[in-house]
């Protein structure tokens, strides 16, 4: 069937209230209307859900103890009952247990700035190199190190194609200057390489690269300006591990007075929107 997973740290971490809200649900619509069917993916109580529902959604949206869970500690909050958020980690982990093979978000993690010293390098990058999912996103996050995003993806075997653009995209920019493994202009041709993909059990993920819409984009230049800002303060705060990605985030929305929010919002409903059509003529 096509489904389409959707992650829900973004619901928690990666949205203020009551964006994420709206975000989450104008995601599953775009999937469904397309005539295919969302399943976000996030922990109740303890219990992994797939589909989660208004409530489900609600209570990850506003509740102030939701864990940020990857591959590393989704046990943990399945085993203390806890409300969790799935990353893109922990999510194509759960999607490729039951056969979901889309999954559809903003900007995946990868290598973070400075990792020659922190090594923080996002789980995100190994567990699409773990298992074969096709990932709709708009590139790795701005606030990464994404010179060292793309050439990890390539060393982990992690094909990496573009929906009517040559270079990866940079999450709230257009484009970086890294070349696509692939340009495809149309959903049918994507979907004819997917299903051969799957002929030849390619054990990897393919990520399927969609630029923010146009009219939200903004310049890198821009963008690095309050990336440098935000790296300052996390680093006077000193803030790490899985607190760094949404504390970044949280920060550039505020210097670029939400318009990065706005980008964020848009391009992962866009993503939804293609992900939703890809997979509908992927099973057709
Ligand atoms: N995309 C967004 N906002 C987010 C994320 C992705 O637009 O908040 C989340 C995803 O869940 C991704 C995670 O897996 O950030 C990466 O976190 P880390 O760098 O700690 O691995
Ligand atoms: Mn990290």
């Amino acid at each position: 069937k096509p489904i389409v997973a959707l992650e829900s740290t973004l619901i928690s971490h990666g949205l203020p209230y009551p964006d994420n809200i709206k975000v989450a649900k104008e995601s599953i619509s775009a999937v469904e209307d397309n005539g295919s069917v969302a399943a976000t993916i996030g922990i109740i109580n303890g219990k992994v859900k797939i589909g989660l529902n208004e409530d489900d959604i609600n209570i990850l949206a506003k509740d102030k103890n939701v864990q940020k869970v990857s591959n590393h500690n989704i046990n943990l909050s399945i085993f203390k009952k806890e409300n969790a958020a799935t990353t893109v980690a922990s999510t194509i982990s759960i999607a490729s247990i039951f056969g979901i093979k889309f999954f559809a978000t903003g900007g995946i993690g990868g290598v973070h700035l400075n990792a020659e010293n922190t090594n923080d390098v996002s789980a995100d990058l190994y567990s699409l190199s773990e298992h074969s999912n096709y990932v709709i996103c708009s590139g790795a996050k701005s606030i990464l190190d994404l010179n060292k995003t793309y050439e990890l993806l390539e060393t982990l075997g992690i094909t990496r194609i573009g929906y009517k653009t040559n270079y990866m995209p940079g999450f709230w920019f257009s484009e970086t200057n890294h070349q696509v493994d692939d340009n495809f202009e149309d959903i049918s041709d994507i979907s004819n390489f997917l299903r051969l993909n799957t002929k030849l059990n390619h054990k990897k993920s393919i990520l399927i690269f969609n630029k923010v819409p146009e009219i939200n984009a903004i310049s890198k230049e821009k963008i690095n300006e309050w990336i440098e800002r935000a790296l300052l303060k996390a680093e006077q705060n000193k803030i790490n591990g899985k607190a760094l990605t949404p504390f970044l985030i949280k920060e550039i929305n505020n210097f670029s007075n939400n318009k990065t929010l706005k980008a964020n919002v848009s391009l992962i409903i866009n993503n939804a929107d293609l992900a939703g059509k890809i997979a509908k003529n992927f099973y057709s």
